[in-house]
């Protein structure tokens, strides 16, 4: 900046500014926190779901940030908690793995509502790791500030973090902040993924993805734990201004498929045209979705349909 008392030229800029930086960064933290809400926000695109329930994520979901001096390459993990049964055992390792061989763990809880059993899992595997770790308390739309400033004093005391930023995912208060501060954290490297590329994993995973999310949103209890999408058959009408789906939603019991089909199949239409309007946004074109209900005993408890079903 130049000071205009004196007049003189810009301080010459620190060297480290210049060069590009490139890493990987695990999103890690209990259930339902807002982690999938701040990849999107901080990618201004959706690719991972999210919903007020949690378990929502349920595999490592990989996306892109592009910035001029650097490229973030964030790693999104279902939550981390005391896990029972085979579904939610390997969701919770999915997220553990994902906290080796980053260049950064962004840890992310909840400020108003704490998770003490699932942060002291959390803790004991940051212990573990010598990766450099952020903290970032989410939600502060719902705090007031000195209920905020104890909540970051009793973390400072739980882990050494680098840097503790409270923002709200919802909102986008501080995001630019904390990306810039995970940004800090990474090495000087060429970018691993060209520019166009914002994620891993197919238009079809997204897809599928996007049907779930409707599902967690659309229905309530125990159905959304119990269902399972695949996509049988993902392809472009001759003119390719229409994209063509038809997708499974596997559920585990006769009664479950009784609610997702609802009343005159009116819960599945409703299903169906929420994640079609998602669907579509996502594609850019017109899209035709076609849903089938299929039931699969006990898929979640049964290692092999696991596999099947792409867990
Ligand atoms: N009030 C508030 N709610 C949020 C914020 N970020 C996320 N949420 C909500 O928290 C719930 C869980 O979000 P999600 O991203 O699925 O959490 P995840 O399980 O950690 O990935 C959703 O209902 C979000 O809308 C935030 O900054 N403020
Ligand atoms: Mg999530």
């Amino acid at each position: 900046m130049t000071n205009p008392e004196n007049n003189k030229p810009p301080e010459p800029r620190q060297q480290a500014h210049h060069q590009y930086k490139s890493g990987f960064i695990s999103i890690v933290g209990p259930p339902n926190v807002g982690k999938s809400t701040f990849l999107n926000r901080a990618l201004g695109e959706k690719i991972s779901i999210t919903s007020p329930k949690p378990q929502t994520t349920r595999n490592r979901i990989l996306g892109v940030l592009h910035r001029p001096s650097a490229q973030l390459i964030f790693l999104d993990t279902p939550g981390i908690h005391k896990a029972t049964g085979p579904l939610r055992t390997r969701m919770v390792d999915v997220a553990l793995g994902a906290m080796a061989q980053v260049d950064c763990i962004l840890v992310m809880v909840d400020a108003v509502h704490p998770d003490p059993r699932s942060e002291e899992i959390l803790i004991r595997h940051l212990e573990k790791s010598r990766t450099p770790a952020i903290l970032s308390l989410n939600k502060i739309d719902r705090i007031e500030k000195p209920a905020l400033l104890s909540i970051i004093g009793k973390w400072s005391q739980l882990h050494v973090f680098k840097a503790v930023v409270p923002i709200s995912a919802k909102k986008g208060t501080q995001v630019d902040r904390l990306i810039e501060t995970l940004e800090n954290q990474l090495p000087v490297g060429p970018p691993y993924f060209p520019a166009e590329t914002i994620t891993d994993v197919p238009e079809r995973f997204i897809a599928a993805e996007m049907i779930r999310e409707k599902i967690y949103r659309l229905t309530g209890q125990e159905i959304p734990y119990a269902t399972a999408v695949t996509i049988d058959s993902f392809s472009e009408d001759g003119k390719k201004a229409l994209v063509l789906i038809h997708a499974t939603i596997h559920v585990e019991q006769e009664s479950q498929k009784g609610i997702i089909i609802g009343k005159k199949g009116s819960k599945l239409k409703s299903i169906g045209e929420a994640a079609r309007i998602e669907i579509e946004r996502m594609v850019g074109r017109r899209v035709f979705l076609q849903l089938f209900v299929r039931v699969q005993k006990n898929w979640s408890r049964d290692t092999k349909a696991l596999r099947k079903l792409g867990y």
